[in-house]
Protein backbone atom coordinates (compact mmCIF):
# COMPACT_ATOMS: atom_id res chain seq x y z
CA UNK A 1 0.00 0.00 0.00
CA UNK A 2 1.21 3.44 -1.09
CA UNK A 3 2.91 5.75 1.84
CA UNK A 4 0.59 8.99 2.02
CA UNK A 5 0.84 12.19 3.35
CA UNK A 6 -2.08 14.01 5.03
CA UNK A 7 -3.05 17.03 7.24
CA UNK A 8 -5.02 17.20 10.09
CA UNK A 9 -6.15 20.00 12.30
CA UNK A 10 -7.47 19.67 16.36
CA UNK A 11 -9.93 22.39 16.08
CA UNK A 12 -10.84 25.07 18.69
CA UNK A 13 -13.15 22.49 21.03
CA UNK A 14 -10.73 19.84 21.23
CA UNK A 15 -7.63 22.06 22.03
CA UNK A 16 -10.66 23.24 24.65
CA UNK A 17 -11.08 20.18 26.00
CA UNK A 18 -7.63 19.12 26.92
CA UNK A 19 -7.47 16.03 24.36
CA UNK A 20 -5.19 16.52 22.23
CA UNK A 21 -2.76 13.76 24.14
CA UNK A 22 -5.90 11.51 23.59
CA UNK A 23 -5.88 12.32 19.85
CA UNK A 24 -2.30 11.97 18.93
CA UNK A 25 -2.56 8.42 21.06
CA UNK A 26 -4.90 7.37 18.03
CA UNK A 27 -3.21 8.71 15.28
CA UNK A 28 -0.09 7.02 16.42
CA UNK A 29 -1.64 3.59 17.29
CA UNK A 30 -2.77 3.43 13.60
CA UNK A 31 0.42 3.97 12.82
CA UNK A 32 0.55 7.28 11.27
CA UNK A 33 3.82 9.28 12.01
CA UNK A 34 3.35 13.14 12.90
CA UNK A 35 5.99 14.91 10.57
CA UNK A 36 5.57 18.05 11.35
CA UNK A 37 3.30 19.98 14.09
CA UNK A 38 2.10 23.34 15.46
CA UNK A 39 -0.11 25.20 17.54
CA UNK A 40 -2.07 28.34 15.88
CA UNK A 41 -3.90 30.44 16.50
CA UNK A 42 -5.85 31.41 12.56
CA UNK A 43 -6.30 34.69 11.22
CA UNK A 44 -9.83 34.87 9.54
CA UNK A 45 -7.58 35.52 6.45
CA UNK A 46 -5.78 31.97 7.58
CA UNK A 47 -9.12 30.02 7.89
CA UNK A 48 -10.67 31.46 5.26
CA UNK A 49 -8.26 30.74 2.56
CA UNK A 50 -7.61 27.03 4.14
CA UNK A 51 -11.18 26.15 3.94
CA UNK A 52 -11.67 28.59 0.45
CA UNK A 53 -13.45 25.44 -1.45
CA UNK A 54 -16.54 26.07 0.76
CA UNK A 55 -16.54 29.78 0.20
CA UNK A 56 -20.20 29.85 -1.18
CA UNK A 57 -21.71 27.27 1.16
CA UNK A 58 -24.32 28.35 3.88
CA UNK A 59 -22.23 27.15 6.86
CA UNK A 60 -18.93 29.21 5.62
CA UNK A 61 -18.87 31.97 7.56
CA UNK A 62 -20.05 29.71 10.89
CA UNK A 63 -16.92 27.47 9.99
CA UNK A 64 -14.76 30.07 9.87
CA UNK A 65 -15.68 31.42 13.16
CA UNK A 66 -15.27 28.98 14.93
CA UNK A 67 -11.78 27.99 13.73
CA UNK A 68 -10.56 31.10 14.92
CA UNK A 69 -12.65 31.03 18.42
CA UNK A 70 -9.55 29.37 20.09
CA UNK A 71 -6.08 27.57 19.61
CA UNK A 72 -5.68 25.09 16.86
CA UNK A 73 -3.33 22.34 16.65
CA UNK A 74 -1.92 21.62 12.88
CA UNK A 75 0.27 18.28 11.73
CA UNK A 76 1.10 16.84 8.94
CA UNK A 77 1.19 13.20 9.32
CA UNK A 78 2.77 10.24 7.02
CA UNK A 79 1.52 6.49 7.04
CA UNK A 80 0.32 3.83 4.70
CA UNK A 81 -2.69 4.89 3.17
CA UNK A 82 -2.81 7.82 5.67
CA UNK A 83 -5.86 9.97 3.94
CA UNK A 84 -8.27 7.13 4.61
CA UNK A 85 -6.78 5.93 7.44
CA UNK A 86 -7.00 9.93 8.75
CA UNK A 87 -10.43 9.71 7.56
CA UNK A 88 -11.44 6.62 9.11
CA UNK A 89 -10.31 7.86 12.96
CA UNK A 90 -12.20 10.88 12.25
CA UNK A 91 -15.64 9.35 11.95
CA UNK A 92 -18.60 11.41 10.16
CA UNK A 93 -18.76 15.06 9.70
CA UNK A 94 -21.40 15.07 11.92
CA UNK A 95 -20.64 13.33 15.41
CA UNK A 96 -24.59 12.24 15.93
CA UNK A 97 -23.61 10.03 12.57
CA UNK A 98 -20.19 9.03 13.35
CA UNK A 99 -19.20 5.60 13.91
CA UNK A 100 -18.50 4.74 18.15
CA UNK A 101 -14.86 4.88 18.73
CA UNK A 102 -13.86 7.67 16.28
CA UNK A 103 -12.45 10.64 17.55
CA UNK A 104 -15.67 12.46 16.57
CA UNK A 105 -17.94 10.26 18.03
CA UNK A 106 -15.92 10.14 21.22
CA UNK A 107 -15.07 13.67 21.36
CA UNK A 108 -17.17 16.35 19.00
CA UNK A 109 -20.03 17.97 19.98
CA UNK A 110 -21.82 19.02 17.01
CA UNK A 111 -21.79 19.12 12.97
CA UNK A 112 -19.53 22.62 13.49
CA UNK A 113 -17.42 21.89 16.58
CA UNK A 114 -16.73 18.40 15.40
CA UNK A 115 -12.92 18.37 17.19
CA UNK A 116 -10.92 17.80 13.29
CA UNK A 117 -10.03 17.97 10.03
CA UNK A 118 -8.93 16.00 7.76
CA UNK A 119 -8.08 16.14 3.79
CA UNK A 120 -9.92 14.02 2.08
CA UNK A 121 -7.56 12.72 -1.05
CA UNK A 122 -4.18 12.89 -1.59
CA UNK A 123 -4.13 16.03 -3.97
CA UNK A 124 -6.17 17.98 -1.53
CA UNK A 125 -3.27 16.77 1.57
CA UNK A 126 -0.58 18.56 -1.24
CA UNK A 127 -2.20 21.79 -1.03
CA UNK A 128 -3.64 21.57 2.55
CA UNK A 129 0.09 21.15 3.96
CA UNK A 130 2.22 23.23 1.36
CA UNK A 131 -0.17 25.56 3.09
CA UNK A 132 0.54 25.11 6.32
CA UNK A 133 4.05 23.76 6.34
CA UNK A 134 5.83 24.80 2.94
CA UNK A 135 8.98 24.21 4.20
CA UNK A 136 8.34 20.58 3.92
CA UNK A 137 9.30 18.60 1.14
CA UNK A 138 7.18 16.72 -0.84
P1 LIG B 1 -13.28 18.92 7.57
O1 LIG B 1 -13.04 19.47 6.18
O2 LIG B 1 -13.27 19.98 8.63
O3 LIG B 1 -12.34 17.78 7.86
O4 LIG B 1 -14.73 18.26 7.64
P2 LIG B 1 -15.38 17.26 6.59
O5 LIG B 1 -14.46 17.02 5.44
O6 LIG B 1 -15.87 16.08 7.36
O7 LIG B 1 -16.63 18.12 6.12
P3 LIG B 1 -16.71 19.23 4.95
O8 LIG B 1 -17.86 18.87 4.09
O9 LIG B 1 -15.36 19.42 4.32
O10 LIG B 1 -17.12 20.54 5.76
C1 LIG B 1 -16.15 21.32 6.44
C2 LIG B 1 -16.70 21.67 7.81
O11 LIG B 1 -17.82 22.54 7.65
C3 LIG B 1 -18.79 22.25 8.63
N1 LIG B 1 -20.03 21.88 8.00
N2 LIG B 1 -21.18 22.28 8.43
N3 LIG B 1 -23.95 22.76 8.76
C4 LIG B 1 -23.54 21.95 7.80
O12 LIG B 1 -24.30 21.40 7.03
C5 LIG B 1 -22.12 21.74 7.65
N4 LIG B 1 -21.54 20.99 6.73
C6 LIG B 1 -20.22 21.08 6.97
C7 LIG B 1 -18.28 21.11 9.49
O13 LIG B 1 -17.73 21.65 10.68
C8 LIG B 1 -17.21 20.49 8.62
O14 LIG B 1 -16.19 19.88 9.41
MG1 LIG C 1 -13.53 18.54 4.37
Amino acid sequence: MAIERTLSIIKPDAVAKNVIGQIYTRFEGAGLKIIAAQMMQLSREQAEGFYAVHRERPFFKDLVDFMISGPVIVQALEGENAVLKHRDLMGATDPKKAEKGTIRADFADSIDANAVHGSDAVEAAKVEIAYFFPALKA
